[in-house]
């Protein structure tokens, strides 16, 4: 099904739409704040809306600052495997984890914190970087008998992949709308997240293929 139905067993899931994946914070993503219109407009036709918020304490091991010698956008070797660097971001209490200003989602249902624990990061709403601790994100949308998973936010080639793919192997019917989503793009990332999105049947849509 190539245009996904709104309807009570669809929830759309914004992800990480934080001060600091925007122009101004710390990890910026190229016009972030420009899915906040966007994803705005797309939630009011939406029962269910869950959010999605990274959240680092200081110190976090994705953080090149902790890294003597490495630098942000690095790749480095963890226990769970490799990792990406970056810049502080999305420090736990700070203006840069809260959300953009301009988000307007009232009737939001939940928020799930992700990337809490100091020792392993989580690009994904479902299921942290060692692949197998929960968030209860999965529970939480099956006991609501949420079957449609439609995905927003940024950033695409990161947050928004790996959650999209966790989406579909949760055995969710998942989309992700482009056009509500920007990307950092490292090194050819956002075209490998496209084709990894792909790979698991994850439908690539534009806001206004959503029907209902
Ligand atoms: C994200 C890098 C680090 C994201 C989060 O939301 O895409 N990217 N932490
Ligand atoms: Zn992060």
């Amino acid at each position: 099904m190539d245009k996904p139905v709104i309807d009570e067993r669809t929830v759309l899931l914004v992800v990480d739409v934080q001060n600091d994946f925007c122009p101004g914070g710390s990890l910026a993503v190229a016009g972030g704040d420009e899915v906040v219109p966007v994803i705005n407009a797309l939630a009011k036709r939406f029962p269910h809306v869950v959010l999605t918020q990274d959240w680092h304490p200081p110190g976090h091991s994705s953080f090149a600052s902790i890294h003597p010698g490495r630098k942000p956008f690095e790749l480095v070797q963890m226990p769970y495997g490799g990792q990406v660097l970056w810049p502080d971001h999305c420090v736990q209490g700070t203006k840069g984890a809260e959300f953009h200003a301009g988000l307007d989602l009232p009737h939001a249902q939940t928020v799930i914190r992700k990337g809490y624990r100091r020792e392993v990061d989580s690009y994904s709403g479902f299921v942290e970087a060692d692949r197998r601790t929960s968030t209860g994100l999965t529970g939480y949308l099956r006991e609501r008998g949420i079957l449609r998973v439609v995905i927003a936010g940024l950033a695409t080639d990161f947050c928004v992949n790996w959650t999209a793919q966790d989406a579909a192997r949760a055995g969710f019917e998942t989309y992700v709308v482009e056009d509500a989503c920007r990307a950092i793009d490292l090194e050819g990332s956002l075209a490998r997240a496209w084709a990894e999105m792909a790979e698991l049947d994850v439908t690539r849509i534009r806001a206004s293929d959503l029907r209902g």
